[in-house]
């Protein structure tokens, strides 16, 4: 038997533990680093399992699910959970606001709560004294789902309520979702342990909710936010919605941090307009907003037309994943002569514009995804990410279609395509004979992070190489403004603009310079660090594989290839010409022996892939080299973080491949502040 000493002090264990949890899930403002929480939980997980009979059903320790269950039991919601009407666009807003207007008499601007919509699943959570009793889906509104047994697993919420005025009985209403960060490890592992991946994150946190064992659900990454109160028993609640959801983040709930009170519908359109732009860079995916008229008299009085609220209204972003039909699937030839399939497809409205391509990456995605000619595809266009198929619908495959071959012959030049063995890309041999490599190199030195130079776009580019004014990018140093003036679409005054452009870019930095001279596997990041380890162009272009590799994050592969580029003789030509055309940047020679760094994360390598909620890419690289970091271009073993936000790309998966630890933004920043790992 534990002794009373042992009670109170596994009591007080499971209170400091609520207490992290609230301020970690709920105020995102932790208090203590993930250390001290992970001890203090040891230490509750010990207690228990030496005293059984301390263990009660809300402790900390029971969120790692109990026993299968053989079935879900059904509910019936004490209210109604009402659906939404829908608005797709202003106008119908405003209609919206003018209905409730007339409705309650009044020519006055009407407050709105306006919340994010997020893309999840509703549930009712019943709360007994303060204890969660019930958790269920949905369901038809009227009968849903017990998955007590799984909202159980959920940390962000709590089995326990917190705080004083706690009513006998409450529903609170809400939406399980799966952050996006947290979808992508999810996938990640799935396909590491060869099972099937889930489309979206909704699908993924219905998935995890809907499961039989408890124990799978809790290795799943929910999250939860209250968006407000079906039903209560005793106590008394605030007048409007607003303060409601102040009162259940009092009680311990997360209500999304994107919640405001606006005035009149002008402010509900702006919201969401502002929402609209910082949609991507949520962490977690909405399908647009919600307005709810926030006095709760006001609500009463509107009530509602069969089974939607007449206070409330959904307005929705436009969609990001639509259905088309692929109508051929092409090949493009980029800079090093990469053959990438690309789908042809019927335009169809997406993510707010008109599709009408969408990149199949390589030929082992193509493989993948086995997408034809004649398929009916999922499309997704999120924010300005470039459109993707996602996913065939087999069903509605026609008869016949025949699977995409790879080409024995570049489609733009003719010459052979090579794919190495064991290798996912096909590349013209053609080099720079190909237009279209020639096209790509060029359009790639004088973009924004290479040599940057103004006004000399995609069709100017185009047509620069069709007409043969210019074959490598020297030619472009010899660019006169009659010749440019002659071109379609360039007058007098933009063909003097561009060539001053063009002058001005000869005075550049060494890093620009390497990066713009395309070398494979060589990104900006990666040119930072040469130009800054070498100081000179000359030592690059002498440094062997073995001073190559000395360099902190240049791995085997890329020294090989740096040191291919500057041994063929073509591309030792174009520098030459480029140099006697003017091109210039300070040398600075060798880098001195670095000073040890300092900081938090003294000598650690990152690497930074997808979009992070608030920092951009800059700033999250100031702050990392601030703290005694450095920021590398790709994942080898010699990686230590990497930070992913929305949309990762493949650097995510390198990184689960690797083994390598894997941070949101908020983690960065803990361990920026010297908080420790927070792996
Ligand atoms: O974020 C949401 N998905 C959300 C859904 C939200 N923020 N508020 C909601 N409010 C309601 C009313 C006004 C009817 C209580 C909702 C939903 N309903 C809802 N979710 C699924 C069906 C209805």
């Amino acid at each position: 038997m534990a002794t009373s000493a042992q009670a109170r002090r596994a009591e007080v264990l499971r209170a400091l533990i609520e207490e992290h949890n609230y301020r970690y899930y709920v105020l995102d403002d932790p208090t203590i680093p993930d250390a001290g929480y992970d001890a203090l939980f040891r230490e509750l997980q010990a207690l228990e399992a030496a005293h059984p009979e301390l263990v009660v059903p809300e402790s900390p320790t029971q969120r790692v699910g109990g026993a299968p269950v053989p079935a879900f039991g059904t509910v019936r919601h004490e209210q109604p959970m009402l659906s939404l009407d829908n608005a797709f666009t202003e106008e119908e807003v405003r209609a919206f606001d003018r209905r409730v207007r007339e409705r309650l008499g009044t020519e006055e601007e009407v407050a709105y709560s306006a919340e994010p919509k997020l893309d999840g699943l509703a549930v009712s959570l019943v709360y007994e004294a303060g204890r969660l009793v019930r958790a269920a889906t949905r369901g038809d509104g009227f009968v849903g789902e017990d998955v007590t047994h799984n909202v159980r697993t959920i940390r962000a919420l709590p089995v326990r309520l917190r705080g004083d005025r706690l009513p006998d009985r409450l529903e609170v209403r809400g939406e399980v979702y799966m952050p996006r960060a947290g979808f992508a490890l999810l996938n990640e592992r799935l396909a590491a342990e060869g099972g099937k991946p889930f489309v979206n994150p909704r699908n993924a946190a219905a998935g995890s909710l809907r499961q039989l064992d408890p124990r799978i659900t809790a290795t799943r990454p929910l999250a939860f936010f209250a968006y407000g109160i079906g039903s209560h028993a005793g106590g008394a609640l605030p007048d409007t919605h607003s303060e409601t959801l102040v009162r259940l983040r009092d009680w311990g709930l997360p209500v999304s941090p994107d919640v405001a009170r606006v005035v009149g519908v002008e402010a509900c359109l702006d919201y969401q307009r502002r929402l609209g732009e910082r949609r991507r860079a949520l962490p977690y995916e909405v399908d647009g907003v919600v307005y709810k008229v926030d006095s709760c008299a006001q609500q009463e009085a509107l009530g509602y037309v069969s089974r939607a609220p007449r206070f409330a209204v959904a307005h929705k972003f436009p969609a990001e994943e639509q259905t088309t039909v692929v109508e051929a699937v092409e090949f493009q030839v980029g800079r090093t002569g990469a053959l990438t399939p690309v789908a042809r497809l019927r335009p169809v409205f997406v993510g707010g514009v008109t599709v009408s391509n969408a990149t199949l990456h390589n030929m082992d995605e193509l493989g993948r995804k086995d997408v034809r000619p004649g398929d009916t595809v999922v499309i997704r266009r999120a924010g300005d990410v470039i459109p993707e198929v996602v996913r065939v619908l087999p069903e509605q495959r026609p008869a016949g279609a025949r699977s995409v071959r790879l080409p024995d012959r570049c489609p733009v030049c003719g010459s052979e395509v090579v794919r190495p063995e064991g290798e996912a890309i096909a590349r013209c041999a053609g080099g720079l004979a190909c237009a279209a490599q020639r096209r790509e190199a060029l359009r790639h030195f004088a973009s924004r992070r290479a040599l940057d130079i103004q006004g000399l776009g995609t069709q100017l580019v185009e047509q620069l190489v069709t007409l043969d004014l210019v074959t490598d990018p020297a030619d472009l140093f010899a660019l006169d403004a009659a010749t440019l003036a002659g071109l379609e679409r360039l007058g007098e005054r933009s063909a003097a603009k561009l060539v001053a452009a063009i002058a001005a870019s000869r005075e550049t930095t060494l890093d620009r310079f390497l990066y713009a001279l395309g070398i494979p596997e060589v990104g900006d990041s990666t040119a930072r660090v040469l130009a800054r380890h070498f100081g000179s162009l000359d030592a690059l272009v002498n440094a062997d594989e073995a001073a190559l590799t000395s360099v902190p994050d240049v791995g085997p592969v890329m020294a090989g290839r740096i040191t291919a580029f500057f041994r063929q003789p073509r591309n030792l030509a174009v520098i030459a010409r480029l140099r006697s055309a003017g091109v210039h940047w300070p040398e600075t020679g060798p880098a001195p022996p670095a000073e040890a760094p300092a900081g938090p994360v003294a000598g650690r390598s990152f690497v930074l892939t997808g979009t992070l909620p608030n920092l951009a890419r800059e700033a999250a690289r100031e702050r990392i080299e601030a703290a005694g970091g450095r920021v590398a271009g790709s994942v080898s073993k010699r990686t230590d973080y990497v930070v992913a936000g929305a949309d990762p790309g493949s650097k995510l998966a390198r990184a689960l491949e690797l083994g390598i630890a894997v941070l949101d933004e908020d983690g960065l920043l803990r361990l920026l502040a010297g908080d420790g790992p927070a792996s």
